[in-house]
């Protein structure tokens, strides 16, 4: 099939698994065509059947913004057009969703094509009800052909915030299982010899509540000697950092910066630890469970559909940063839990995540709607 995938190219959760999803499709001989507003995050190596356009957006004295949206529903347009494409799959709903059914509605009738839009999780529960986007999120899954969620918690949620009258499909994030493993498991030169290495990867947005792991993190360093490697960047590292000069742990905690190749850096983890105040699916935690690192996460959302409590790491309440301590502080001083733990995550990973499992769901939908 000729498919077209609308994603946002940064760092998030949602562009990672767009790109990866576009890639095992064409692995699968699929032709896959991405439009995006820059290059996909981790789409910087050649993939056969895999091409990328980019949307340009004419400036003009009166813009105050380039009219970048309307830019990207006509390049979707375009490529649709001209590349002859089955399914279109926006993922995200603002203004992926939104564009792609734009450009379907702007063809003439013989050259549309059906939309699947993905949810990933702030596109409802931040973007989506904030009243000014409400209606055009509602209007964007009303219209798509089809609505998938990454999990049973935001389907549910989507249906409820939106009064939904239509199905939403949960089709669960995946992994590359080969990629993500144990076998690079290894202290690494991110910490000393003797102490255990605790890591957060994100884009730091108030969501992920960097500076509750700041806190934690302080409990747990007074206890069991070790250093945190906060991966990423975002608005919450200003504060984050704040917090942790008032604490007085600055000369523990290492801020490395946003990375693409994370397979190499979370094996080196002892833990991996976000206490977001909800996630729709969690991506990082099922990275980390496939390289068999425990994790520590917080029971809100679709979390608690990747992760189980006691099992793969241990989930706690938002904010409770002296029960995410203590579990912390077993998890690092209990090798054999931590081995269990991390065993357990890969083979529920394998089991339920791996990649060729969930990729297939989209292909049938997509052969379903273009059928
Ligand atoms: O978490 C973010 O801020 C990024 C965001 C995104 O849309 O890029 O992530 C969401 O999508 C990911 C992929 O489906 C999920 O794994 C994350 O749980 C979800 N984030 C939230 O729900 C907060």
């Amino acid at each position: 099939m000729k498919i077209g995938i609308t994603c946002h190219a940064s760092s998030g959760g949602s562009g990672v698994l767009a790109t990866e999803l576009g890639i095992a499709l064409a692995a699968r001989g699929h032709t896959v065509h991405f439009v995006t507003t820059e290059p996909p995050f981790r789409l910087m190596s050649f993939h056969d059947n895999v091409y990328s356009h980019v949307v340009s957006t004419v400036t003009y004295p009166l813009f105050q913004n380039p009219p970048g949206v309307l830019a990207l529903a006509a390049k979707i347009a375009d490529v649709a057009e001209e590349q002859r494409i089955d399914v279109w799959h926006a993922h995200y709903a603002i203004p992926n969703a939104s564009c792609a059914i734009y450009a379907r509605d702007m063809l003439p009738p013989d050259r549309r094509f059906p939309v699947v839009t993905t949810l990933h999780g702030t596109d409802i529960t931040l973007v989506g009800v904030d009243p000014s986007l409400f209606r055009v999120t509602k209007h964007a899954m009303e219209q798509s052909d089809a609505v998938t969620a990454v999990s049973k918690w935001l389907a549910e949620e989507t249906r409820r915030e939106f009064d939904l009258q239509r199905p939403v499909k949960t089709i669960y994030n995946f992994l590359d299982i080969e990629k993500f493993n144990a076998d690079d498991r290894k202290r690494c030169s991110m910490c000393d010899e003797h102490e255990k290495l605790v890591m957060h990867i994100s884009n730091f947005r108030p969501v992920k509540r960097v500076t509750d792991i700041i806190r934690a993190f302080k409990k747990i360093s007074d206890q069991v000697p070790s250093r945190l490697v906060m991966v990423g960047d975002g608005p919450e590292r200003i504060s984050a950092v704040g917090v942790a000069k008032q604490l007085g742990i600055t000369d523990r905690i290492s801020w490395i910066g946003v990375h693409e190749d994370i397979h190499n850096i979370i094996p080196c983890a002892d833990l991996i630890f976000q206490p977001s105040e909800h996630e729709s699916f969690g991506l990082v935690p099922l990275e980390a469970m496939a390289c068999e690192v425990p994790v520590l996460c917080t029971a809100s959302g679709g979390i608690c559909e990747v992760v189980e409590d006691g099992v793969h790491g241990y989930l706690c309440e938002v904010g409770d940063t002296d029960t995410m301590a203590a579990r912390a502080i077993e998890i690092l001083t209990q090798p054999e839990l931590a081995r269990r733990m991390g065993e357990a995550g890969r083979q529920h990973a394998t089991n339920r995540f791996a990649k060729d499992k969930i990729v297939v769901e989209y292909e049938r939908l997509y052969e379903e709607l273009s059928a």
